[in-house]
């Protein structure tokens, strides 16, 4: 396969995708990473994150998704999984209840193990299923709300607010890191001149990596 040096973007954010198993994690990221569905659900058979560059208020963003694989069935995701995420779609399925009760679970996974200031986006995914719904989108509301979590329900299947739920957080994601970068500069040209010294505003979300602006 060729190797290509990929620098066409200014942005590269990690997300990852959690939720229990068979809620619809990697349907959602195969219709946004390739605007596939498949029925029969494959859950061991996983890649390991697959990726989208879009742009997002005039920057190119490329977002590097990750998938579980199926680990979350046995409870095994490592560390390692959520090490430089920036994101997390926390989904659950709107006909199973207990993988809604589970998002308080996901959450406090999210708390031991990722980076404090993810931004965190709860979907309840298979809206095509209403006549099978077992949380209200009120309930989901609530619990959104009182956790600062954005929320969304989508549907993998009909390609509902996949596009929506991914922009949400990635822009979200761009405004923290921009003023991040602002506050720097700006502490960097108030601050008195030191001959010498290096201010680095490089964000660890991997900002624009080894190319200079153009
Ligand atoms: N009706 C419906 N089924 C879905 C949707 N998303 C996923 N599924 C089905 O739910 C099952 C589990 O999906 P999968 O993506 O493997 O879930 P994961 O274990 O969270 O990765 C599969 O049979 C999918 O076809 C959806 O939006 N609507
Ligand atoms: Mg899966």
């Amino acid at each position: 396969m060729a190797h290509r040096v990929d620098h066409e973007y200014d942005y590269l954010f990690k997300i990852v995708l959690i939720g229990d198993s068979g809620v619809g994690k990697s349907n959602i990221l195969s219709r946004f990473t390739r605007n596939e569905f498949c029925l029969e659900s494959k859950s061991t058979i996983g890649v390991e994150f697959a990726t989208r560059t879009l742009q997002i208020e005039g920057k190119t963003i490329k977002a590097q998704i990750w998938d579980t694989a199926g680990q979350e069935r046995y409870r095994a995701i490592t560390s390692a999984y959520y090490r430089g995420a920036v994101g997390a779609l926390l989904v659950y399925d709107i006909t199973k209840r207990q993988t809604f009760e589970n998002v308080l679970r996901w959450l406090r996974e999210l708390r031991d193990h990722a980076d404090s200031n993810i931004v965190i986006m709860m979907a309840g995914n298979k809206s095509d299923l209403n006549h099978l719904r077992a949380v209200s989108p009120d309930d989901a509301q609530v619990l959104a709300e009182k956790e600062g979590l954005s929320f969304l329900e989508t549907s993998a299947l009909e390609a509902l607010n996949i596009e929506n739920a991914f922009h949400t957080i990635l822009t979200e994601i761009y405004h923290i890191i921009s003023k991040k970068a602002l506050a720097a500069q700006e502490a960097a040209s108030n601050a008195p001149p030191i001959q010498g010294t290096t201010i680095n505003v490089t964000d660890s979300a991997g900002q624009r990596r080894g190319c200079c602006s153009t």
